[in-house]
């Protein structure tokens, strides 16, 4: 029995609903539903197998020969995916992996990831090649053929078209602008970063609903919507489980149901609570269906298909804006530089490798959610503390013959410094998803990769955008050294943090090490 052996046409993307559906009872799972419509109403069609006419949505994902067995579970035979965002980090990743198990691929993208990089004086340090190139390396080496369309997702004219001739049966929604400290560096910035990411979610749901109501959306959140509690409250999947309560001056309610408290840490991260919200609100206007995924800080460079061929590779920012921190310490190792500590070191992040990121999506493609339910995971496959990140690089980094200093520097961001964190993260590995990367793992590949001469080279040269220069408060200055220590000497002061996985006995810290 595989996990979604069980599903039925009611998940699958194939299913088009017909008949006397009342969208006012939106959200209700079928079996509800159908009691509510006084049972056996709900009537489909399915657009891969016309000649079954119109029939109850009970065909499971096992009895159907469009869904085969993989070592994923069950695939949509050919499954169409759109990537909004296809050129990006994670976009190009996908479609290859995507393309390498059958699925049929299209993507969208406007580069405008390229361009604000450019903006900030750098540049990708792994060398990627024009889209055009990259589609024809993905044919020639791997065998696959990706459809592209240059568009802005805010040209709804332009996307509708696209949709109408793709068909997706799934929408992974890439297409945002990913940084923090872009979203601080002014109004201007704060402003495109907003706009761009909210009214181009809220565009795709309309969209959506016109043109292909019953694909799945996978939308990419973050885990820094729900901020990091000082109380240590667990932070769920989005939504409170069946047995949460609020209490409050002796009495008691459910807060079962509800999505939980959100408390952004930047304006960036203020976007995604609000396609959130509006994709909640999709979901029940107009039976959208929809993973959120509130994915921990990425990091990494492989894939068993980027790493195919040096045309395929998937690009690597380590800037202050672009460039996330495992990403960003591994080039300063490399460069001399002591790696960049913001404060005390002592916060505590969600974390999954590229790699590892990859096989969540192949997941949650394949197990679309019903029509009109919201679902949340929260994505990661390990929490570390920041210091232990610091420390880590610095041990592998020896085997590459380098040095290893680390500064403290003083926080440019607004962000708790010592605190608790408990993450709940069941929803994936009930999806049988099990992180295979450690952090040392994927750093050392990391080291292998950089330190190639040519790669090197290109962080030698932008190497003037590692120091941050933005701030939370509007200033724009380096920050001063606070102290600068050997790896591996330092007490801790703060929290250890705890994961809820679902699968192991106890909770545990720093899941997915080896
Ligand atoms: N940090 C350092 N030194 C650095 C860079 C960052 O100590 O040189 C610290 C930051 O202060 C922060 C943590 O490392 O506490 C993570 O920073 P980051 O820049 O790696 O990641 P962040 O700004 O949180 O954003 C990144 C992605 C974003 C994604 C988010 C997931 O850019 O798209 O949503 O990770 S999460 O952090 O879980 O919200």
């Amino acid at each position: 029995m595989v996990h979604n052996d069980r599903l039925t046409c009611w998940n699958c993307p194939a299913a088009i609903l017909k008949g006397n559906v009342d969208f006012r009872a939106c959200g209700q799972a079928f079996r509800k539903f159908s009691m509510l419509r006084g049972g056996g109403e709900v009537v489909i069609e399915c657009s891969r197998r016309p000649e079954l006419g119109h029939f109850e949505p009970t065909i499971t994902f096992k009895q159907c020969p469009e869904w085969q067995l993989t070592p994923y579970g069950r695939l949509l035979k050919n499954m169409r995916v759109l990537i909004l965002g296809i050129d990006g980090y994670l976009g190009w990743t996908l479609a290859l992996k995507l393309g390498s198990l059958g699925f049929e691929v299209a993507g969208i993208d406007n580069f405008l990831r390229r361009k604000m990089v450019r903006e900030r004086g750098s540049m990708s340090v792994v060398p990627i090649a024009s889209m055009e190139e990259r589609i024809k390396a993905a044919k020639k080496i791997l065998d696959i053929n990706i459809t592209f369309k240059q568009m802005d997702l805010l040209n709804r004219e332009k996307l509708k078209d696209f949709i109408k001739e793709f068909k997706p049966e799934v929408i992974v929604h890439y297409a945002e602008i990913p940084s923090a400290p872009y979203s601080m560096v002014d109004a201007e910035h704060a402003i495109k970063v907003q706009y761009n990411n909210v009214i181009g979610t809220l565009g795709l749901l309309f969209v959506m609903r016109d043109v292909c109501p019953e694909a799945s959306l996978i939308k990419l959140g973050t885990l820094g919507e729900y901020g990091a509690p000082l109380t240590g409250r667990p932070l769920f999947e989005g939504i409170f489980p069946a047995d949460a309560v609020l209490v409050w001056r002796g009495k008691e309610w459910s807060l079962g149901g509800e999505l939980t408290p959100r408390d952004p840490i930047s304006f960036y991260h203020v976007s995604k609570v609000q396609d959130t919200f509006n994709i909640y609100e999709a979901c029940k206007y107009w039976w959208l269906r929809s993973y959120d995924v509130m994915q921990g800080v990425i990091y990494g460079v492989h894939t068993d298909q980027v790493a195919a061929d040096e045309k395929l590779r998937t690009r690597l920012d380590i800037d202050e804006w672009f460039g996330t921190v495992v990403n960003r310490f591994v080039s300063q190792a490399i460069l001399g530089i002591p790696l960049t500590l913001y404060g005390e070191g002592e916060q505590l992040r969600g974390f999954i490798a590229l790699e590892d990121a990859m096989e969540c999506m192949v997941r949650l493609i394949s197990s679309p959610p019903e029509p009109g339910q919201y679902a949340v995971v929260n994505q990661v496959s390990g929490l570390y503390k920041l210091r232990d990140i610091a420390d880590t690089v610095a041990k592998v980094a020896v085997d590459f013959d380098l040095d290893v200093k680390i500064q403290r520097l003083e926080n440019p961001r607004v962000e708790a410094e010592i605190h608790p964190y408990q993450v709940v993260s069941e929803n994936l590995p009930k999806l049988g998803f099990r992180p295979k990367v450690s952090l040392e793992k994927e750093i050392r590949r990391m080291f292998e990769l950089l330190t190639q001469p040519k790669i090197k080279e290109r962080i030698r040269k932008v190497k003037h955008t590692i120091i941050p220069r933005t701030w939370w408060s509007g200033e724009k200055r380096e920050p001063g050294v606070l102290e600068v220590y050997e790896p591996g000497t330092k007490k801790e002061k703060g929290y250890r943090p705890v994961l809820y996985t679902g699968i192991l006995p106890v909770t545990i810290y720093g899941a997915g090490e080896e």
